[in-house]
């Protein structure tokens, strides 16, 4: 009897999280550095909802290559502290390379990475990473929760390293 009253509990408990804790996908439409549209925002959104693996895609007109150029003074995109996948495929005129990037050349404080990770279960496609003072991602994971899995391509993923 406490086992049928156990399940009957579970299955209402992950239908009620079923319906809050729906994964969102939120689309960058602006290669400005910040606001909305912008991969920044995107991020934000993503860590907000805490415990849903939201997708990150682009669509940023008109088609073809972007790149995103975070200013000093907003510094570094924020640090991903929830399951996500950033697809820079997504991008209409993607053929076979990364045509999205995340340059560093404004961020001039020593050390600053070009993505920084804190979160298992991330997929990080299609994306340029370069001119970073530091690495071009960072991934600090402390407790094994997930997986990450990176697009690995040495030219265009130089000195990341994983902590
Ligand atoms: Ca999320």
């Amino acid at each position: 009897m406490n086992k049928i009253s156990g399940v009957g509990v579970c299955i209402f408990l992950c239908m009620a999280l079923n319906i809050s804790t729906r994964a969102a996908t939120f689309t960058v439409t602006s290669s400005a550095d910040s606001g909305a549209g912008t991969l920044r925002q995107a991020i934000l959104d993503a860590n907000a909802s805490a415990g849903t693996p939201d997708t990150i895609n682009f669509n940023i007109a008109p088609a073809g290559a972007k790149t995103i150029t975070p200013a000093l003074a907003s510094g570094p995109l924020p640090t991903i502290t929830d399951a996500v996948t950033i697809d820079g495929t997504t991008q209409p005129g993607f053929v076979d390379k990364p045509i999205i990037e995340i340059a560093g050349n404004l961020v001039t404080t020593a050390g600053t990475d070009g993505l920084k990770i804190s979160a298992g279960d991330c997929v990080i496609r299609g994306l340029v990473l370069n001119r970073w003072r530091g690495d071009a991602i960072e991934i600090t994971v402390r407790e094994y929760r997930g997986r990450c899995i990176l697009g690995l391509n040495r030219r265009v993923l130089p000195g990341s390293r994983i902590t």
